[in-house]
C-alpha cells in the first residue's frame, strides 16, 4: 500500500486519489516573511503541503514554524544545525519528499519574490511535464525592483549558461520550479554538490539530459520587501565554473 504523507490520509477531506505536492521553502532569517508565506501557499490548493528547511536562523524562524505546525498537519519542518546553503537544504527537502511519497515537489523562496498565486498554474502544467520552471525571461524581462546591476548579472548569467551548457531555457537560475517526483528519484541526489545559482542550473541540466519534459512558465519576480538577500560573490563564482563542469561531464559521459 502506498503510504500517504502525514495529513493526507484518505478521509472525508481527501478520499480521492488526488496527487500531493510539497512546497519546499529554505529559510535563513525570514522571521518577517515565514508566517505570512506559509498560509498564502497552503490556501492555493488542498493538495499542497509546505516543508520549511531552516538552518538554525538566529532570528527564530524555525521556532515560528514549529509553533505553526501545531495547528496544521500540512506544515512540515526540517531544522539543521547551522547555515549550510541553499543547495543542501533543497537536497534534504527532496529526500523528505521521496520518503514521504509526494508526487510533485516545488522550490520556492520565503521572501515573496515568488508569488504563491502562480502555484495552480504550475500544477496545471504538471499534467503534461516533468519539470516546470518559473521563468523571468520568457517574454522580455519580468523582474521588479531589482537594482540594474543585479538584473544585468542575472540576465547575462542566463545567456552564458545557455551558450555553455546548451540547456534550451531562458531562465536556468530561477528558484521557483516544480519537479515530478520521478525526476528527483532518477537524479542521483548524492551527487548534487552546488549550492547557489549553480544548484538551479545543475538540477535542470541533469533533468534535461535524462530526457525529462521541461517547460518554462512566465512568472513575475519581485525583489524582497523585508529581510536581506543571501546572494554573494562566491555564489556567482560557483555558477561560472559549474556550467563548464556540467558541459565537460556530459561530453565525457561522466554526468551522474
Ligand atoms: N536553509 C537555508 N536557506 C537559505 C540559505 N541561504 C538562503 N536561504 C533561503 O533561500 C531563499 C532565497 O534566498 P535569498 O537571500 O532571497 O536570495 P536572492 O533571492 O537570490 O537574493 C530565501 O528563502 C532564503 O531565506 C541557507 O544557507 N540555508
Ligand atoms: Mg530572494
Amino acid at each position: 500500500m502506498v503510504r500517504r504523507p502525514r495529513g493526507t490520509e484518505r478521509n472525508a477531506v481527501n478520499e480521492s486519489n488526488m496527487p500531493t505536492a510539497l512546497v519546499i521553502i529554505p529559510t535563513y532569517n525570514e522571521c518577517d516573511n515565514i508566517s505570512l508565506i506559509v498560509p498564502e501557499v497552503l490556501k492555493q490548493d488542498p493538495i499542497l503541503h509546505v516543508l520549511v528547511v531552516d538552518d538554525n536562523s538566529p532570528d527564530g524562524t524555525g521556532d515560528i514554524v514549529a509553533g505553526m505546525q501545531g495547528e496544521n498537519a500540512r506544515i512540515h519542518l526540517i531544522r539543521r544545525e547551522r547555515k549550510m546553503g541553499l543547495g543542501t537544504a533543497y537536497v534534504a527537502g527532496f529526500k523528505y519528499a521521496v520518503e514521504n511519497h509526494f508526487d510533485y515537489v516545488f522550490e520556492m523562496d520565503a521572501d515573496f519574490s515568488h508569488d504563491p498565486a502562480a502555484i495552480p498554474k504550475f500544477l496545471e502544467l504538471m499534467k503534461d511535464y516533468d519539470l516546470v520552471l518559473g521563468s523571468r525571461y520568457v517574454k522580455g524581462v519580468n523582474v521588479i525592483n531589482w537594482p540594474l546591476r543585479r538584473l544585468l548579472l542575472s540576465y547575462f548569467a542566463n545567456k552564458y549558461t545557455k551558450v555553455v551548457t546548451g540547456l534550451p531555457v531562458q531562465d536556468a537560475t530561477g528558484g521557483f520550479k516544480c519537479f515530478r517526483i520521478d525526476v528527483l528519484k532518477t537524479l542521483n541526489l548524492e551527487n548534487v554538490h552546488s549550492n547557489g545559482y549553480a544548484f538551479q542550473i545543475e538540477m535542470s541540466f541533469k533533468a534535461w539530459k535524462k530526457g525529462f519534459r521541461i517547460i518554462e512558465l512566465p512568472i513575475l519576480f519581485v525583489d524582497r520587501r523585508v529581510g536581506v538577500s543571501k546572494m554573494s560573490r562566491a555564489i556567482v563564482r560557483e555558477a561560472v565554473t559549474m556550467v563548464w563542469k556540467l558541459r565537460l561531464r556530459a561530453i565525457l559521459g561522466l554526468l551522474k
